[in-house]
């Protein structure tokens, strides 16, 4: 068959309504698909990222097949794989000759960068088309912003109620309120009917790619099994529905909360399957919509989820692409520190951080309060480096591209961009997670005392990070009371919190 166009589908770009496949047609066009060492190791992923994401595509080039596409699916052990997209896109002209390459615009800068390159130094043209699977295109977030002096989620979300129609009574929010945050501040107790995400066993092709990453990967942070992540449309489809019908009733309520061995909670582990394009972000929250409505779910928990996606993930999409390049280096407040190799072993003594870590290395999953309150609070108040933190956050979890992690790593978790994503500093001592959680009570360290040897490290570790940073958040209204609290505290109980902070961290 003779190629009118190239069709290059992106490892994140599993959906069968795509762009560039919309503008196609599988009579004339081919489909190029890559497993590439150097997407898996640019940073070093997770093996269970790798595997998720290599079955993923090889269950979407079959379902391309089925629907009567030719795709060329290179395997990453094929003897004609190049390694990089570039090679690879060059190595597929030169075989099939194809009149132009087409391709939906990539979710990353760093990718992006390299099909704008193409547009100069291939042969034939390249078509770079938009990502409509978003429902708020980078210029049109330029535009948003360019409109305002301080930029809030909020308004941007309502922005985006008010275009989706979601949970809407005219040009009123359902329930007189267009957020309910407000009720989701419970911890959660030890149930042992907790709903559990769907498991789905691996299928002959799965297990393929599980002795592949097995093998070649098998110096990468993580632990394949056990492995039972959905990695078909179908499958991901099914664990969405009884995601609504078990755990969403509850997921408002509890979504700040943390329990030992209970990694998942209420809460949905679609980041995966919705980043990678097996889920479609506006249908699913018309399903959260009509489960409201039905009177399956309270109103806010559907309130809680829809903000999640088309509120918060569409702003921090926009939030990159407003600030890349460059916002990767960002580091308001000049931290420099290492990242601890405990980010990697979860050898520590402080609990609330072996919890994240373990379950991190065996799922390749934490939960948003896990990522924010624990590991990513600990690293602010250390004074740990973010450009390593944030290269973490993107190998360890399957869920995570650079548009989507970035700016919640560097700007919502480490406040490394000055402001420009978060309202405050989310800084915390150990009270906050003593009380959304049930760590401290199995922790070598008494989360009530405030120095010392056997004192949570959070807690001086906060007022340290308080006093360190005193002229860059005392401006901030809503850390300025800290400020002062500290500045009350004896001058020998604040000579303590620096032995303390400062023994500790010579020890990291
Ligand atoms: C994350 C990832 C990995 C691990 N592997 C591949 C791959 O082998 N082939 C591919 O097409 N994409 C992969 N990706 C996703 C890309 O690194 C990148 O995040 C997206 O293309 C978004 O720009
Ligand atoms: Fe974490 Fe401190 Fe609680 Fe230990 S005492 S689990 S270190 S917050």
């Amino acid at each position: 068959m003779s190629t009118r166009n190239l069709i290059l589908v992106l490892g994140d770009q599993l959906t069968c309504t795509l762009s560039s496949l919309a503008a196609g047609d599988p009579a004339r066009d081919r489909v190029l698909m890559a497993e590439l060492h150097d997407e898996a190791t640019y940073v070093r992923h997770h093996k269970k990222k790798i595997a998720f994401l290599f079955s993923a595509m090889r269950h979407f080039a079959e379902e391309l097949r089925a629907m009567g596409w030719t795709v060329d699916y290179v395997k990453l052990d094929a003897p004609d794989n190049r390694g990089n997209f570039t090679e690879q896109v060059t190595h597929a002209i030169g075989q099939h000759r194809p009149e132009r390459v087409v391709v939906t615009e990539a979710g990353e800068w760093r990718v992006m960068q390299m099909l704008q390159d193409w547009q100069a130094q291939f042969p034939i043209p390249v078509d770079i088309l938009p990502d409509d699977r978003f429902l708020c295109p980078p210029t049109a977030f330029k535009a948003w912003a360019a409109d305002r002096k301080q930029l809030r989620m909020e308004y941007f979300y309502r922005d985006m109620r008010r275009q989706t129609g979601l949970l809407m009574n005219g040009d009123q929010p359902c329930g007189g309120k267009w957020n309910f945050d407000a009720d989701n501040r419970k911890a959660a107790d030890v149930d042992l009917f907790m709903p559990q995400p769907s498991r789905f066993a691996p299928d002959a092709l799965t297990q393929d790619v599980l002795a592949l990453v097995a093998t070649r990967f098998d110096d990468h942070f993580g632990d394949l099994a056990p492995f039972w992540f959905a990695v078909t449309r179908a499958n991901a489809e099914a664990a969405f529905a009884a995601f609504v019908e078990n755990a969403l009733p509850h997921f408002g309520d509890y979504q700040d909360a943390m329990l030992t061995d209970e990694p998942f909670l209420y809460h949905a582990v679609i980041a995966p399957y919705l980043n990678c394009g097996l889920l479609d972000p506006l249908r699913i929250c018309q399903q959260v919509e009509a489960a409201y409505h039905a009177g399956k779910i309270p109103l806010n928990a559907a309130e809680g989820f829809i903000r999640q996606v088309i509120g918060w993930r569409e702003y921090v999409r926009g939030i990159y692409w407003l600030k890349m390049p460059g916002y990767d280096c960002s580091n308001f407040f000049g931290h420099s520190r290492p990242l601890p190799d405990f980010y990697w072993t979860a050898e520590t003594g402080m609990a609330c951080i072996r919890a994240a870590v373990s379950q991190t290395k065996q799922h390749a999953y934490a939960h948003h309060i896990q990522r924010l309150m624990v590991t990513g609070n600990f690293a602010m108040l250390a004074g740990i480096d973010p450009y390593p933190l944030h290269q973490w956050y993107l190998s360890v979890y399957a869920d995570a591209y650079e548009w989507v992690e970035l700016p919640n790593s560097i700007g919502m978790s480490q406040f490394a961009d000055g402001g420009l994503l978060a309202s405050k500093p989310y800084a915390a001592s150990g009270a906050y997670i003593n009380r959304m959680s049930n760590y401290c009570g199995s922790c070598r360290y008494d989360v009530k005392q405030r120095t010392g040897d056997d004192a949570c490290p959070f807690n001086a570790l906060y007022w340290h990070f308080i006093a360190r940073h005193r002229d860059k958040i005392g401006k901030n209204p809503r850390m300025a009371q800290m400020v002062r609290t500290y500045d009350q505290f004896a001058a020998d109980e604040q000579q303590r919190i620096t032995n303390s902070a400062t023994t500790f961290l010579a020890g990291l």
